[in-house]
């Protein structure tokens, strides 16, 4: 008789495998989910916008139950469409008209009238988000939720994890996903999170990209700096006018070049971006991105006609904000303010400090000088304050005395700025 071993010997054992970081992202999240409850619609152009209007409600209960049987000839389009809200996503068959995320929906229905306009319906997009994220776990428990239709998966260490770079792994989790839910999503997979977000719009929609080391010359160098995720706008435009446009022309400067013009953080991230270089782990419960404080007013305030009230309610708010992160041991440096109009037109400017605070003087002073910067002509029904790019107040104060310590901790990109404002045109 044979013995057996207790432990099998495997051939890795001991042998650092190389990362495997997938970013997952549903296609066409809302629209998709919306053609699920209407299949007639699929390969239309179809784009969501806007909350549920008397046509869509009068249409689902005339053919309550049998949804899929409504003529498309019955939906609302877009060129009947009027008003000033914009567009939240769109099929690709929409987008091939040039129709996409955030533009106005005059705009689109000039540039694709027949398109069918659906409203979100919140509680279903939230449902199915459930749904595909449960899936994922049950293949590969190390998932990262980063919002509500994309994840980060770490494939390393799990069964067939590396195996094509991670392409067999990823076309079964894309496999399962739609044989479930009948969703389709994009993958990418690289050594690490900032390459696997930019692989996974490479091959949109129901694609799966795989990036290994020595593909950074020849397939991310060549792409605008715009495509790595913590370029916004802002760092975009001075990048454009230091004449660097490709992630290869940010690579080519010196590390001392982009620390003089960006700073010590934002500049060695930078650097190290353009470089592909990024070692964030997945993190299956993460860290609160951001904590706020809002409240709507009971009557609608004016900024000079009722600045006594509305400055006492703005240093309230401050204060209350400061109290949570204290209790909660967080410390932020992106101060934001937000504001709802009386046309329930809502706008935002946000600001980021050199270094994190949760001092409500600090705190109150940050988003007044965001308050400034927005329009105060109409008059406001709500206010809301709010502070991310947080950092734990233990590891911040545990780094005291250690600059190089401290700007590790607050590497990574600050919260791309979210400025908006519905009262400037180029907007829509
Ligand atoms: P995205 O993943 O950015 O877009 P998408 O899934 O619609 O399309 P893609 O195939 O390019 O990934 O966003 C996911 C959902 O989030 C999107 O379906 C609608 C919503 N969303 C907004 O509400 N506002 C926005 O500005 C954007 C970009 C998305
Ligand atoms: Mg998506
Ligand atoms: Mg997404």
């Amino acid at each position: 008789m044979s013995e057996t071993p207790a432990t099998l010997p495997s051939a890795d054992a001991g042998a650092v495998l190389p990362r495997r970081i997938a970013h997952l992202d549903m296609d066409a999240f809302y629209a998709s989910v919306e053609l699920l409850r209407y299949p007639q619609l699929k390969g239309l152009p179809v784009v969501i916008g806007g909350g549920r209007r008397a046509h869509d409600e009068a249409l689902d209960a005339r053919f309550e139950g049998r949804l899929h049987e409504i003529p498309v000839d019955a939906f609302a389009r877009l060129k009947d469409y009027t008003g000033r809200g914009v567009i939240t996503t769109a099929t690709y068959a929409a987008r091939q008209f040039g129709v996409g995320s955030a533009m106005g929906m005059m705009k689109a229905a000039r540039l694709c009238p027949q398109a069918i306009l659906l409203p979100v319906d919140f509680a279903e997009v939230r449902r199915f988000s459930r749904r595909f994220k449960d899936i994922i776990v049950s293949i590969a428990p190390l998932m990262e939720d980063r919002g509500v239709d994309e994840v980060y998966i770490d494939f390393t260490e799990v069964p067939g994890g590396q195996r094509e770079g991670g392409r067999v792994l990823a076309r079964l989790i894309q496999k399962a996903i739609s044989d479930a839910t009948g969703l389709t999503c994009s993958i990418g997979v690289a050594p690490n999170k900032l390459l696997a977000k930019m692989a996974s719009e490479f091959n949109k929609p129901h694609g799966i990209s795989i990036v290994q080391p020595e593909d950074l010359q020849t397939v991310v160098w060549p792409l605008a700096c715009r495509k790595i995720n913590g370029i916004g706008p802002k760092a975009d435009a001075r990048l454009q006018n230091l004449g660097i446009h490709t992630i290869g022309e940010l690579a080519a400067q010196s590390l001392p070049q982009l620390v003089q013009w960006f700073g010590l953080a934002y500049g060695q991230w930078l650097h190290g971006a353009s470089w592909g270089r990024d070692d964030r782990p997945v993190v299956t419960h993460s860290e609160p991105v951001s904590m706020s404080r809002e409240t709507t007013f009971e009557r609608d305030l004016h900024a000079v006609r009722d600045r006594a009230e509305l400055g006492a309610i703005f240093t309230d708010l401050c204060e209350r904000l400061a109290q949570d992160l204290q209790r909660k041991g967080y410390m932020g440096r992106t101060v934001g303010i937000k504001l709802r109009y009386d046309d329930f037109k809502t706008a935002t400017r946000d600001h980021t400090l050199d270094l994190p605070m949760a001092d409500a003087k600090t705190l109150r002073h940050a988003a007044g000088q965001c308050l400034k910067r927005v329009p105060l002509t109409r008059r406001l029904r709500l206010l809301g304050v709010r502070v991310g790019s947080l950092v734990r107040t233990a590891e911040w104060e545990a780094t005291a005395g250690d600059p190089l310590a401290r700007e590790q901790l607050l590497r990574g990109p600050v919260q791309p700025a979210q400025d908006s404002d519905p009262y400037t045109p180029q907007l829509f």
